[in-house]
């Protein structure tokens, strides 16, 4: 990511009204160790529930894909850890797999190839560094069938009609008899969600105050801190949820240069994290052209990995 589009966004984003920054920038140093423990709260139950599916339903999985060899490749792929168990599971099922992990981040991508090498010597991982429009063409060349891996909700953050958008685009690179197997957080308790979104050990805020933190270090920026404060909500008929950084007094900010002024409890919003229910997501797979679906869920019915066929 160039500091020039970084620059763009953010000015941009806190010269419109109302003032939005884009949460795919969490993602510096600070913020992906801040995500790491959020993953670890006893609130955040999303990953709980997405490696409950992974280990325990990963054989009824299999058993919908029909062929022998599968390029398992995976978007936004990280280190790989929860898939570890899912490529565990093909390799036990006798499939042939080569692992192609798709991520921004080349530091991020090397941890996950150590992890492969450990819990899967022999597994076959062939990485590639770049954003998902660059590194999808690289592998819709290729000629095994492919299972395109987008879990961890990350499906989540795109703002309504966007995220059948980028459904549309993956597909654009998909062949008969390929499958997309989505990692989606279901409707549930609206508290529930609330909760995982606004811990009371205070991590998430730290997580959206960090991009204010990001952009003072990056863009000259003056923001002080104390005087935001986090607040979440979830429209349960939506599904939304959002979080924003509320400016608790008036207040003039300069970023890059410019002058931002606050009126007294504006906000700046600052993520969406969509939910969906079952009937949403087969409605999503018809749009978006795919045959079939198969939703697979954990035991409380709270997280779905969702398989669409081509
Ligand atoms: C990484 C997008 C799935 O929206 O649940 C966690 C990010 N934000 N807590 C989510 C996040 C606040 C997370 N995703």
């Amino acid at each position: 990511m160039t500091t020039d589009t970084f620059e763009k966004d953010i000015l941009k984003g806190l010269q419109s009204n109302p003032k939005r920054l884009f949460s795919k920038y969490f993602y510096d140093h600070k913020g992906s160790a801040l995500f790491q423990q959020i993953m670890h709260l006893p609130e955040y139950y999303l990953p709980a529930c997405e490696t409950e599916i992974l280990q325990h339903r990963a054989k009824d999985i299999i058993n919908k894909l029909p062929e022998a060899n599968y390029d398992v490749v995976e978007l936004g792929a990280g280190d790989g850890s929860k898939t570890a168990y899912f490529l565990d599971a093909m390799i036990r099922e006798k499939k042939k797999v080569t692992y192609i992990p798709l991520d921004i981040s080349p530091e991020i991508l090397s941890v996950n190839e150590e992890i492969m090498r450990q819990k899967l010597p022999g597994l076959c991982v062939n990485p590639i560094a770049g954003d998902y429009f660059e590194t999808l063409k690289n592998i819709s060349s290729r000629k095994n069938p492919k299972i395109i891996l987008f879990l961890g909700s990350n499906i989540g953050n795109f703002e309504g009609e966007k995220a059948l958008d980028f459904i549309r685009f993956v597909k654009s690179f998909m062949g008969k008899g390929d499958y997309f197997m989505l990692g989606v957080d279901l409707k549930k308790h609206p508290r529930t969600i609330l909760a995982a979104y606004d811990d009371p050990a205070g991590i998430t805020k730290k997580f959206n105050i960090n991009l204010l933190d990001r952009i003072n270090r990056e863009l000259n920026g003056n923001f002080n801190t104390a005087d935001f404060d986090h607040y979440a909500s979830y429209d349960p008929i939506s599904g939304a949820t959002n979080s924003y950084l509320i400016s608790k007094v008036e207040q003039k900010v300069r970023v890059s240069g410019q002058t931002l002024t606050f009126s007294p409890y504006e906000a700046i919003h600052m993520e969406i994290s969509q939910k969906y229910s079952l009937h949403d997501l087969d409605r999503i797979r018809e749009n978006a052209g795919f045959n079939k679906d198969h939703h697979f869920t954990d035991s409380k019915s709270y997280f779905s990995i969702s398989l669409f066929e081509v």
